[in-house]
């Protein structure tokens, strides 16, 4: 029997595949699909302290190997999802996080506090790097003292697991992500979209209504686990990978690269089993492997 358990500090995981906030809802879509009981966790979409009706259509485009976004964290607001999407998720035997985003550090700080109070919830992920918002969003991720502002702000109202999710719009995550350990992250995900754009020849416009947005799907994966690798080398606190994933090796080379845990993202819309494949992938890796522990991946390249 192979263990596929992993701790990201406080948070214990049955095992290390999470889903990517704006991937997978609330999990409830997904129930027809697969048991969200055998998730090491979910992170569901992120949540704003007002209602937000998200960014024109069109906000999606196909490129090679993966997908733009332009969504503009369409949400109902922290109120009513605490009033009536949280009674129908906290049965849930697996970890929800809730991804938090703000356009101002107050913003932040009232909504994490408002999720701070829900007992099924172990911890959020600090979104400082949504790349489809005016205002907030990116632009907090992409300056090390706003970043460092915002996470300890945050820090000061939040007591569970705080999980900062980084972008790899920047010129060194890594220094980004020390910024962040720095003001009291438990635990850092990475990497959110990448900022890129599309243009329809013929039309000779904008394919987005927001002319960027934010890529992500396969064609992302050799920079996110760089960058994972990066950060790595750079702190102490667990990281959580994600990218591009789409297979149970593309998982455990983020692992390899230092990734605790992995969220699974753009591949739930092509396949929304995927987690569970990726799941049971692991663990034949590791039996075929003879590795008795998924924690043996962890940070386990191989560089001389
Ligand atoms: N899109 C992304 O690619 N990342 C985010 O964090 C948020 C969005 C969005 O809501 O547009």
């Amino acid at each position: 029997m192979v263990d596929l358990s992993v701790k990201l500090g406080s948070l214990e995981l049955k095992n290390p595949v999470m889903t990517a906030s704006g991937t997978f809802g609330y999990g409830e879509e997904y129930e027809d699909f697969i048991d969200i009981h055998s998730l090491g966790g979910i992170v569901v979409k992120g949540t704003t302290l007002h209602p937000r009706q998200g960014n024109d259509y069109p906000r999606m485009a196909e490129t090679p190997m993966g997908m733009l976004n332009a969504v503009g964290l369409q949400n109902v607001g922290v109120d009513q999802f605490i009033q009536s999407i949280y009674p129908r998720i906290k049965h849930y035997k697996t970890n929800i996080l809730v991804n938090v985003s703000g356009s101002t550090v107050e913003e932040y700080v009232e909504t994490a506090e408002k999720i701070n109070e829900l007992e099924s919830i172990p911890g959020i992920e600090l979104n400082i790097s949504c790349p489809n918002v005016k205002e907030g969003g990116m632009a907090f991720g992409t300056s090390c003292p706003s970043a460092i502002a915002v996470t300890s702000a945050v820090r000061d109202v939040y007591k569970k697991h705080l999980m900062v999710k980084l972008s790899p719009n920047v010129t060194s995550i890594a220094e980004i992500a020390k910024g962040v350990e720095g003001a009291g992250a438990d635990s850092v995900s990475l990497i959110n979209t990448l900022l890129g754009m599309a243009i329809d020849a013929h039309s000779r416009r904008p394919v987005l209504s927001t002319i960027t947005g934010g890529l992500s799907g396969a064609a992302v994966k050799p920079i996110a686990l760089r960058m994972v690798w990066q950060v790595a080398n750079a702190v102490k606190i667990p990281i959580v990978g994600m990218g591009g994933i789409s297979s149970a090796e593309d998982a455990i080379e983020f692992m390899l690269a230092g990734a605790t845990a992995v969220e699974i993202g753009t591949a739930n819309f092509i396949d929304p089993r995927i987690t569970i494949q990726i799941i049971d992938g692991i663990r034949s890796y590791l039996e075929s492997h003879q590795m008795n522990s998924v924690q043996n991946l962890i940070g386990g390249l191989i560089t001389e």
